[in-house]
C-alpha cells in the first residue's frame, strides 16, 4: 500500500515499516502503490486548474516604477496630471501629452519627454496646449484626454482631445508638427461625445474617426468619415456596451488610438462597470476589419486589465485605469501603454500585440 507520509509502499503487515516481504506480495504492494500515487498525482493536477486562488494569465505587465508621473514631478503647481496620449518622436523619444487638473479644477495638456519612456522625463515648465474659450467657446471648461495619431500623409500628429463646457464634452482636433505649435481645427464633433482618435491614414479614400457619442443611459462606440477633416459623415456604430452585469455594461469607450496589425485594427477599449461603490474603470480587447473598420471581427468577453493596484485604486476618482496612448517597440510587439490611475498619476504596462492577438482568439 502506497504510504502518503513517506511517499513508500508498505505490505500492510507492520504499520511502522516498509515492505518487509519479498517476492510476490511485495511486488503487488509496489504496483498498488504505484497504481495510487498516478491517481494522486492526477488528482493534485485537477485540484491546481481549479485552485480558488488561480489567477488568470496577465496581458499586461505594470511597471516597477509605478506611477511613473506624479503631480509632484510638475514644474509648475497642480492637482493632479492623468490620461496621457503618447507617441514616439522622429528621434525615439517618447512623448507624453498629459492631461493636467490644475487648482481650479479645469485641465489643459503638459508634454512630458524621455529616452527611455518610463523616467528622467523632461516637462515642459508651462502648459503646453491651453483652453482657448475666447475663439473655442466649447474649451470652456478646460481640454482632456488627447489621443495622438501620426498622420504619415500630412507629415504632422494629429491630436484628438476633449473640449468641455457648459454643452457637455465635445471632440476637438489639433495638428502639430513639434508639439509646440499647433493648428486648430475645433470642435469637429458636437456635445456630449468624446473618447476620440483619429485612424493614421485614408479609408477608401476618407479620414476616419472614432468616437464615442453619449445618450441618456448609454454609450457606445461609433465610427464616422470625412475627406476634409471638418465635415463628418457616413455615421456607424461600431461597438456597443452590454447590458445587465458584464464589466463593460451601459458605457463604454475607445483608449488609446486602434493599433494596426495584419490581422485587423486592434481596439483597447474601456468599459465601466456601475456598482454600489460607485464604477470601475477596466479595459477590454476588439478587433476591427482593417478595410472596413466598422465591421468588428473578434470581441473578448472578460476584462484583460483593472483597478488592482492602491495607486488605480485610491485618488481623486477611485477605481480606474485610463489609458490614452501607446507606444510600440523597435520589435514591432512590445507595447507600453500609458494609462491615467485613478485620476490622479500615470502609470505604464507593457504588454504584446501578438499575445493579445492570440487572446482574442481564444476569447472570442
Ligand atoms: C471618464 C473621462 C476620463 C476620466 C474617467 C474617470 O468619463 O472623463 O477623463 O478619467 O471618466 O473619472
Amino acid at each position: 500500500m502506497y504510504d502518503p507520509k513517506t511517499g513508500g509502499c508498505r505490505d500492510g503487515l507492520h504499520s511502522d515499516r516498509l515492505n518487509e516481504n519479498q517476492g510476490a506480495e511485495s511486488t503487488l504492494a509496489f504496483l498498488q502503490a504505484l497504481l495510487e500515487l498516478s491517481q494522486a498525482k492526477s488528482l493534485k493536477g485537477l485540484m491546481s486548474t481549479n485552485n480558488m486562488n488561480h489567477k488568470p494569465s496577465q496581458l499586461f505587465h505594470r511597471h516597477k516604477l509605478n506611477p511613473i508621473l506624479k503631480a509632484t514631478n510638475w514644474p509648475y503647481q497642480v492637482n493632479s496630471v492623468f490620461n496621457p496620449g503618447a507617441t514616439l518622436l522622429a528621434d525615439g523619444t517618447t512623448l507624453l501629452l498629459c492631461r493636467v487638473e490644475d487648482r481650479r479644477g479645469l485641465s489643459h495638456l503638459c508634454a512630458a519627454r524621455s529616452v527611455n519612456g518610463v523616467d528622467d522625463w523632461q516637462i515642459d515648465s508651462e502648459p503646453t496646449l491651453m483652453a482657448d474659450p475666447k475663439r473655442f467657446p466649447e474649451e470652456l471648461w478646460g481640454i482632456e484626454d488627447p489621443r495622438i495619431t501620426y498622420i504619415p500623409e500630412l507629415g504632422q500628429y494629429a491630436i484628438v482631445y476633449t473640449a468641455f463646457s457648459r454643452e457637455g464634452p465635445g471632440v476637438a482636433l489639433a495638428f502639430t508638427k513639434d508639439f509646440h505649435h499647433f493648428e486648430r481645427y475645433g470642435e469637429i464633433m458636437q456635445p456630449a461625445d468624446k473618447d476620440a482618435a483619429l485612424l493614421p491614414r485614408k479609408i477608401d479614400g476618407r479620414w476616419a474617426l472614432i468616437h464615442r457619442p453619449s445618450g441618456a443611459t448609454s454609450a457606445h462606440m461609433w465610427i464616422s468619415y470625412s475627406s476634409n477633416l471638418y465635415h463628418w459623415g457616413g455615421h456607424r456604430q461600431i461597438l456597443e456596451a452590454r447590458l445587465g452585469g458584464w464589466w463593460d455594461a451601459n458605457k463604454i469607450g475607445l483608449s488609446p488610438p486602434p493599433i494596426e496589425t495584419s490581422q485587423g485594427w486592434l481596439v483597447i477599449y474601456h468599459g465601466v462597470r456601475q456598482n454600489a461603490a460607485g464604477s470601475i474603470y477596466r479595459l477590454g480587447l476588439a478587433l476591427f476589419d482593417l478595410d472596413a473598420p466598422e465591421r468588428c471581427i473578434k470581441r473578448g468577453d472578460e476584462w484583460v486589465f483593472g483597478p488592482e493596484e492602491p495607486y488605480e485604486q485610491h485618488g481623486d476618482v477611485d477605481n480606474v485605469v485610463f489609458p490614452c496612448g501607446y507606444t510600440l517597440g523597435a520589435d514591432g510587439d512590445t507595447i507600453n501603454l500609458y494609462y491615467g490611475a485613478a485620476d490622479t498619476s500615470i502609470a505604464m504596462a507593457t504588454g504584446s500585440v501578438r499575445e493579445m492577438l492570440r487572446w482574442l482568439k481564444d476569447h472570442s
